[in-house]
């Protein structure tokens, strides 16, 4: 079986149950006037993963690896939206509050969708999730059954919050996880950098961090 050469030591390339998952890489995250903005965060640095990311779509679209998107949004009513989330921290902008990109993480809104320069492609799956990980309240469970999956390179954003999130519920849900390294990113350098080590400490207690250069040279291989 191809390998992926990572740390803490090589992971499993299992051609045919691997699936490319793309955590909530958003305009409301990465573009100003958004929800990440509002809570006093500089968006920028989100958007320095974006040419990475376009290029490990590309090699997976073009070997077949499936692709899933997520999007953290809620139901215009936010019925789904605890007072808890909405409310904690009193942000400039809370979630249903209107904004430059109209209202704050609601489905449907133009602040909702992802960026345009990572836009799904039609037959890929989005997953809009109410949490931070993407098995909460959602079909992607059922998804990664239907499609036999059982490996996940995880990207996206943020890498401490939706990112980490999900890759610990897949984990404890027997999934093989490798998070991306230069394919997530944190509004906190010092976050995302201690989410490497964490994820990687004591044997892959979480799973596995690589470089993408090191799933190209696998993808080309395999
Ligand atoms: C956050 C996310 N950071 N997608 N959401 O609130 O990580």
């Amino acid at each position: 079986m191809p390998m992926i050469r990572a740390a803490p030591f090589d992971y499993d390339f299992p051609t045919g149950r691997l699936a490319l998952i793309v955590i909530d890489m958003q305009r409301d995250f990465i573009e100003p006037g958004g929800f990440g903005e509002s809570l006093g965060n500089d968006v920028s640095r989100l958007q320095a993963i974006v040419p990475a990311l376009q290029d490990l779509m590309a090699a997976c679209r073009a070997a077949g690896v499936p692709i899933i998107h997520t999007r953290e949004c809620h139901r215009p009513d936010l019925s789904d939206c605890p007072p808890a989330k909405r409310d904690r921290g009193g942000p400039a902008l809370r979630i249903g509050d209107t904004g430059p990109m109209g209202r704050i993480l609601i489905a449907g809104e133009p602040g909702a969708e992802i960026i345009s320069a990572l836009a799904p492609e039609p037959g890929e799956v989005v997953i809009d999730k109410p949490g931070k990980g993407a098995f909460y309240a959602t079909p992607f469970a059922d998804t990664l059954t239907r499609l036999g999956v059982t490996h996940l390179l995880m990207t996206g954003v943020t890498t401490e919050v939706c990112v980490q999130t999900t890759m610990r519920e897949a984990n404890d849900r027997g999934f093989e996880c490798l998070l991306v390294e230069d394919c997530t990113e944190s509004y906190f350098p010092e976050f995302k950098a201690a989410t490497l080590e964490m994820v990687r400490a004591q044997g892959g207690i979480v799973g596995w961090t690589a470089m993408s250069a090191q799933i190209f040279e696998t993808l080309e291989k395999s």
